[in-house]
């Protein structure tokens, strides 16, 4: 059988983390966490593609581009979580292509404003709060649902 293939997106400022407000984010790099993932994706025999990008648009186009070519997402759509719909709409439209939310943050116990998601509702599952760890738990989690089915 051909090794699952899964996209990893992350969304805006994403690219600063481990740079600045450690005390949100943690120390970790986003190259650091891509290294981490790839053991990870090594271990569980699928293949990783990971990526991060500012704009919304280009995230739009991943997110199909995975419809076609992947066969589940791991996304952190950053601040676009709480008000994006081109986001969410992207997300729906590649149904039944599973699609993880991942957010590094306890969202819930920061600013009223990040604790609303346009994209939970469309997403085959959320892990919040659980640092760097979480991109991690969800490719563990895609994999095995994508395993199962
Ligand atoms: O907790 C998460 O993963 C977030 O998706 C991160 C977003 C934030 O807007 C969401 O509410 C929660 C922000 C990413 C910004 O990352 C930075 C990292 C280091 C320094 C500054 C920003």
């Amino acid at each position: 059988m051909d090794p699952l293939q899964i996209l990893i997106v992350n969304g805006p400022n994403l690219n600063l983390l481990g740079r600045r407000e450690p005390n949100a984010y943690g120390t970790e790099t986003l190259a650091t966490v891509e290294a981490r993932v790839q053991t990870v994706a090594a271990e569980l025999g699928c293949q990783i593609d990971f990526r991060q990008h500012n704009h919304e648009g280009v995230l739009v186009d991943w997110i199909q581009e995975a419809g076609e070519r992947h066969d589940g997402v791991v996304l952190n759509p950053g601040a676009l979580t709480h008000y994006s719909y081109a986001i969410r709409d992207a997300v729906a439209a590649i149904a039944p292509t599973p699609v993880v939310e991942v957010h590094v943050s306890n969202v819930h116990a920061r600013e009223p404003f990040r604790h609303d998601s346009v994209v939970s509702a469309v997403a085959a599952g959320i892990i919040v709060g659980w640092g760097t760890l979480g991109y991690e738990l969800a490719l563990r989690g895609l994999v095995a649902k994508l395993s199962a089915s």
